[in-house]
């Protein structure tokens, strides 16, 4: 089968909610030599973010975007393995430590998983508490590891405001100066980063492990 042939049987089998297909797909387009961070960008993710549009439009419902959203893990449970095996890692030494999760609310976490594979892949020890996640989790399990970076992830506007919450109870409890807090999710913008008074903003993957390595003084 053609590469682009492929990508696109991806972005289906995640739009049609179909999980084993889209595992095997992933392990095809690995077989091929694919990058699977190009995997997931340019074949899976256009299918979730379809599946995502369908659902607003009242295309699908719910049960249709679960589905969808179990294809992609299908996916992501094939490649982020991948990816984090294929990092440099520091040659054992960890470049920071950053604890990372989902804030309390909101359960999504594709793409957290994904921005914590990746910084995982070059060389950061993470720690990722999952989705849903307290201030006061984050705030435990960072002073537990004496992190460098909290990362706050979300997908929906409502619980942005938990970003902002979490800045908050930073500030309160003395801790605001210890750690970097870097923001990113769909809806969250630079400004919106700024407006709270978080340390950086991500758009994706990519853009959190250069701002990471930006914020220790490394070439990003
Ligand atoms: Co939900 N959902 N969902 N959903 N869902 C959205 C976010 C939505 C935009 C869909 C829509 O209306 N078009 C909408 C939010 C609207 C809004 O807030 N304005 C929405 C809604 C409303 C909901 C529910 C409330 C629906 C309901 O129950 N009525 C509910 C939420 C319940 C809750 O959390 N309390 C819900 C549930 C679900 C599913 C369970 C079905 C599933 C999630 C499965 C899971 O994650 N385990 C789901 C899905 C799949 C989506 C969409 C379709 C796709 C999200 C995704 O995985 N994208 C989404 C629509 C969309 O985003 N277009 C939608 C792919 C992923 C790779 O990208 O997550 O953006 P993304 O991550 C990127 C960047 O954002 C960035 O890097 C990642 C990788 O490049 N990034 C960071 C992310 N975190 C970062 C952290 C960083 C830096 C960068 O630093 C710390």
């Amino acid at each position: 089968m053609e590469r682009d042939e492929l990508l696109s049987k991806m972005t289906d089998a995640v739009i049609n909610g179909l999980p084993a297909d889209a595992g095997e797909l992933a392990r095809r387009g690995l077989r091929l030599g694919l990058e699977p961070t190009d995997i997931i960008d340019r074949g899976f993710v256009p299918g979730i973010r379809r599946a995502g549009e369908l659902w607003e439009s009242g295309d699908y419902f719910l049960p249709e975007l679960v589905s969808s959203a179990e294809a992609m893990k299908a996916a992501m449970a094939v490649l982020q393995p991948e990816i984090e095996k294929s990092g440099s890692r520091n040659e054992g030494r960890s470049l920071a430590r950053v604890v990372i999760g989902t804030v309390e609310g909101d359960i999504h976490d594709i793409g957290k998983n994904l921005v914590a594979a990746l910084l995982s892949a070059n060389g950061f020890e993470v720690h990722d508490l999952g989705a849903n996640v307290s201030p006061e989790r984050f705030l435990d399990k960072a002073l537990e590891v004496d992190a460098d970076f909290i990362g706050l992830s979300t997908l929906l506007t409502t619980t942005m405001l938990s970003q902002r919450r979490f800045l908050e109870r930073l500030k309160e409890t003395g801790h605001r100066s210890r750690f970097k807090v870097l923001v990113g999710g769909a809806p969250v913008t630079g400004q919106w980063a700024a407006d709270i008074g978080a340390d950086g903003f991500a758009e994706n993957a990519v853009a959190a492990v250069g701002l990471c390595r930006k914020l220790l003084g490394e070439r990003p």
